[in-house]
């Protein structure tokens, strides 16, 4: 199951990456479930992956961040949430976007995840398959080359945070601050797949987006973006929380829900604890 997964994910990111070297970079009239404006592209990449999830057998599901609800078929028994094209913001300035994916047993449910994927579509191809293990995969141009997984150290120097900096609570101006008095350098594209990845490959650091007055849960939503990152670090040799808890024992009411976010090595989350305590 997860060799043919990996190869539905690799025959999807080559797919995408086709239509990303297309100029066009139009938004459409419509938006999401979490009131974003779509792109023409963001729809694109949707349909390939739902196409080409719904042919393996043991997909019972799948729901996206482009979509309202869950499709179901009747045999299978793992579902994937997906966000197929994120970063869309940053798509119109060329910057580096992802695909990020979570499969989860029979529920969407932080609890019932068994493993997550992202891709990275910039100057390579780049996949991360996260199942026991972590599974690394390049593309050459012309195959899938695995390499070496990454693996984070206990403390790195890159810190990468979101929201809008005036509606930030106290206690994570204070988080920010003291990390950027520690030495620590701002990394932040807007992306968080290649925000996230860079501090993979690095070996460590802390991104974040934490509540703000404006978004009292955050911006990033859990089922198709937080917990497969939460999954994907925890096996990376990190942590993952809202704050205070862990993001895998989070519950889940809505399939859109979002929640603040803390991913990084076991330095920085210790600090995240002692500033959000
Ligand atoms: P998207 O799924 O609509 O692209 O939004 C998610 C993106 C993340 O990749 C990124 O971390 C975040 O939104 C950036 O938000 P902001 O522009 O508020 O910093
Ligand atoms: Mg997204």
């Amino acid at each position: 199951m997860q060799q043919n997964f990996i190869s539905i994910l690799q025959n999807c990111s080559l797919k995408i990456q086709n239509i990303l070297r297309q100029s066009h970079t139009n938004y459409l009239n419509s938006t999401n479930p979490s009131g974003d404006t779509q792109l023409a592209l963001d729809i694109q990449a949707d349909k390939i992956i739902e196409e080409e999830l719904l042919k393996l057998d043991f997909i019972k599901g799948i729901c996206s961040e482009e979509k309202s609800k869950a499709i179901y078929k009747n045999n299978g028994s793992y579902l994937v949430a997906y966000d197929p094209l994120d970063g869309s913001s940053i798509i119109e300035s060329n910057l580096s976007v992802g695909s990020i994916f979570g499969i989860y047993e029979k529920e969407f449910k932080a609890s019932k995840l068994i493993g997550a994927a992202y891709i990275v579509y910039g100057p390579r191809l780049e996949l991360i398959f996260a199942g026991d293990k972590l599974h690394y995969y390049v593309h050459t141009g012309e195959d899938w080359q695995e390499k070496s997984p990454p693996a984070l150290k206990k403390k790195g120097n890159i810190n990468a945070t979101g929201g809008t900096q005036k509606y930030w609570e106290t206690n994570h101006k204070k988080l920010i601050e003291n990390l950027f008095d520690e030495g620590y350098r701002l990394r932040y594209s807007g992306g968080m797949v290649p925000d996230l990845h860079q501090i993979l490959i690095k070996g460590g650091g802390l991104f974040s987006y934490p509540s703000t007055s404006d978004a009292p849960k955050g911006k990033l939503r859990k089922l198709f973006e937080v917990f497969p990152f939460a999954f994907i670090y925890e096996k990376a040799g990190g942590e993952a929380i809202d704050g205070k808890n862990r993001l895998l024992e989070l519950d889940i009411k809505d399939l859109h829900e979002s929640t603040a976010c803390f991913l990084g090595s076991e330095y920085e989350i210790k600090k995240v604890r002692n500033f959000y305590e």
